[in-house]
């Protein structure tokens, strides 16, 4: 079964980003809870953001599951990546990395390496910079695996990254590690730029996604841009993905509206409820 989710964005460091709720958990979690979500993902500036109890209450309280952890502070806020030159920065990112896959593990969450895994700067060699992110990736899914949960690999556009910008590049990838707990992040905002077919692209390497970003193709909430979604959502269920379509995209024009047409958008392409039922719905 494919389940919904809404981000979540804890960094007060942070104003503008695709996230559709911002800096107050608790409203965000009642809102999503309102609008029939299944889950939200949390985006927060370290593992320790966030007490763990408070958040396994709230978790119960509005029966909602936490879909993913975003590690993107790590770079935004600590300045580390995976693939940093110095590797002094790099084990600061691993083990950045690992307390995020520990936090979100005690919830079954997975943590996602998306903006984590750096890029391959002026004068670097590109096959030292991806021995590095196997390095990195390789401790990080171990450990992921070892708390039951795989370890999210996101591959970016390239105006993000210049590491792997494709599913293909990211499967063919993730086939060397010594790890065989590494899954791909389809984040349909991403795909709309590096894709020849996004449809296609899901088909081709269904089995390795394990989580979805769920953005149009300008990154608003998906119905306001002019990605073909109907041909995305067969290809997904296609392939029996079973994990979460999860709402990383602009709170436009606002995080309330971001959220209802992201509930009608998941309603209207993988199950049922009748729009007029969430348009009533006051938040
Ligand atoms: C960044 O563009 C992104 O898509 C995030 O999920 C990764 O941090
Ligand atoms: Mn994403």
């Amino acid at each position: 079964m494919i389940r919904s989710s809404v981000t979540i964005a804890l960094v007060p460091q942070i104003k503008t980003g695709p996230w559709i709720f911002w800096e107050d958990l608790e409203a965000g979690m009642a809102k999503a809870a309102k609008l029939g979500f299944d889950a939200i993902e949390l985006f927060t500036s370290s593992a320790d953001a966030i007490d763990s109890e408070r958040l396994l209450g709230l978790l119960e309280q509005y029966e909602l599951k936490l879909a993913a952890v975003g590690t993107g502070a790590g770079k935004v806020i600590h300045g580390l990546t995976l693939t940093d030159a110095d590797p002094e920065i790099r084990k600061k990112a691993v083990s950045f990395v690992l307390d995020m896959i520990s936090f979100g593990a005690t919830f079954g969450a997975p943590a996602i390496i998306g903006s984590m895994q750096g890029n391959i700067l002026p004068g670097m060699d590109r096959e030292q910079v991806m021995t590095w992110l196997a390095d990195g990736l390789n401790k990080l899914g171990n450990h992921a695996g070892f708390l039951g949960v795989p370890l999210i690999y996101e591959p970016l556009n390239r105006y993000e990254t210049n590491l792997l910008n494709t599913l293909e590049a990211g499967a063919t990838f993730i086939d060397t590690l010594k790890t065989k707990n590494v899954k791909l992040l389809a984040d349909l905002f991403h795909m709309n730029i590096e894709e020849a077919d996004l449809a296609e692209s899901i088909y081709n390497f269904g089995s390795y996604i394990g989580h979805v970003h769920f953005a149009d193709s300008n990154r608003r909430p998906i119905g306001f841009g002019h990605t073909e979604m109907a041909t995305i959502a067969s290809a997904l269920k296609e392939i029996e993905y079973s994990g979460f379509v999860s709402a990383e995209a602009f709170p436009y024009p606002d995080p309330d509206s971001a959220a209802k047409q992201t509930i009608l958008a998941f309603k209207k392409y993988f199950s049922h409820t009748k729009r007029e039922e969430i348009n009533s719905l006051h938040l």
